[in-house]
């Protein structure tokens, strides 16, 4: 399929929403929550709820504020680990990071207001049975919460200066990383209706898609960054640290294959879930040709 082509008109889908739900306003707060939202990011979160509840037949316009609700939180967590007490990052999306821009206060404030806009966006979804609603909101508020991203969050605070094991490793990235893409195929599913079989089965795509995008992106941070501030030489854990960058590549083509597994019976259906497992792991050739095997 034209797995571009499908990216680039559910990305618009998904902007448009999201510059609907936030309109250009006069206060300094709308300002900075625009720049940080509407300041590119592949939406990812969002796009992969929509293909899932697609597959379990929910059509987008169903789905579109539950996706955005993703986006609202995923962009909270970066602005906010971008934060001086957190990473103390300078840049993001190819900009200066918020509280650069904004000062700390109000950066902090950006992350607040997503994070509570996105639970709101959801209570405004129609044509969505409550059940299923429900179902959604608790979903997302778990993967976002101590039991998902915050709680891998503070594991990553507490593993600063200890000797990285894989153990760890996994530990942090299912919270940190896993854990809101595996929501993002299971809300998708939710509000769709999925039966059990088909929502377990996204669960393992969305679990094993959420590993292999956090070692692909730990080897190319590691193959790119030209500053010298690597996540590795920040002192965090990373796969390749742990494992090497040619064994780190085959974990993400493994996690790749389980998460194609797991949609094989689907057929045609699963077409833009199976394109977008393929492409996350294809950035490996691109952008670190040396990690490659053989
Ligand atoms: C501070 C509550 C709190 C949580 C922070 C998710 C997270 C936890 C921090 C984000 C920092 C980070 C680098 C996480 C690893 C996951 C990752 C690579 C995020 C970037 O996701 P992309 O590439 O970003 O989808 P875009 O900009 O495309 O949306």
């Amino acid at each position: 399929m034209d797995v571009q082509g499908y990216l680039v008109a559910r990305r618009r889908l998904v902007e448009r929403a999201l510059v609907r739900r936030f309109p250009a306003r006069g206060t300094g707060l709308r300002r900075a929550i625009r720049y940080s939202l509407l300041g590119g990011g592949k939406r990812l979160r969002p796009i992969l709820a929509l293909a899932a509840g697609e597959v379990a037949g929910a059509s987008v316009r169903t789905v579109l504020p539950f996706a955005c609700a993703l986006e609202l939180v995923h962009t909270y967590s970066l602005v906010h680990d971008d934060l001086p007490a957190m990473d103390d990052d300078d840049l993001r999306r190819g900009r200066p990071t918020s509280h650069r821009v904004f000062g700390e206060g109000v950066a902090i404030l950006v992350g607040d207001a997503l994070l509570t806009e996105a639970f709101g966006l959801m209570t405004t979804a129609s044509g969505v049975a409550p059940p299923r609603a429900l179902a959604a909101v608790g979903e997302l508020a778990r993967a976002a919460g101590e039991a998902g991203m915050v709680g891998g969050q503070a594991l990553d605070l507490a593993a600063a200066g200890r000797p990285a094991t894989l153990a760890r490793i996994r530990a942090i990235h299912r919270g940190k990383t896993g854990a809101l893409f595996t929501a993002a195929v299971r809300v998708g599913a939710l509000v769709a209706g999925a039966p059990p079989a088909l929502l377990r089965r996204l669960t393992t795509y969305g679990e094993q898609l959420g590993l292999a995008f956090q070692i692909v992106d730990d080897i190319t941070d590691a193959a790119q960054a030209g500053d010298g501030r690597t996540d590795a030489a920040l002192g965090k854990a990373t796969y390749p640290a742990v494992l090497g960058i040619v064994r780190a590549r085959a974990h993400a083509e493994q996690a790749r294959d389980r998460a194609l597994a797991a949609l094989a019976p689907l057929g045609a259906r699963a077409e833009a879930l199976h394109a977008i497992a393929c492409l996350v792991v294809a950035q490996l050739d691109e952008s670190a040709p040396s990690a490659r095997a053989g």
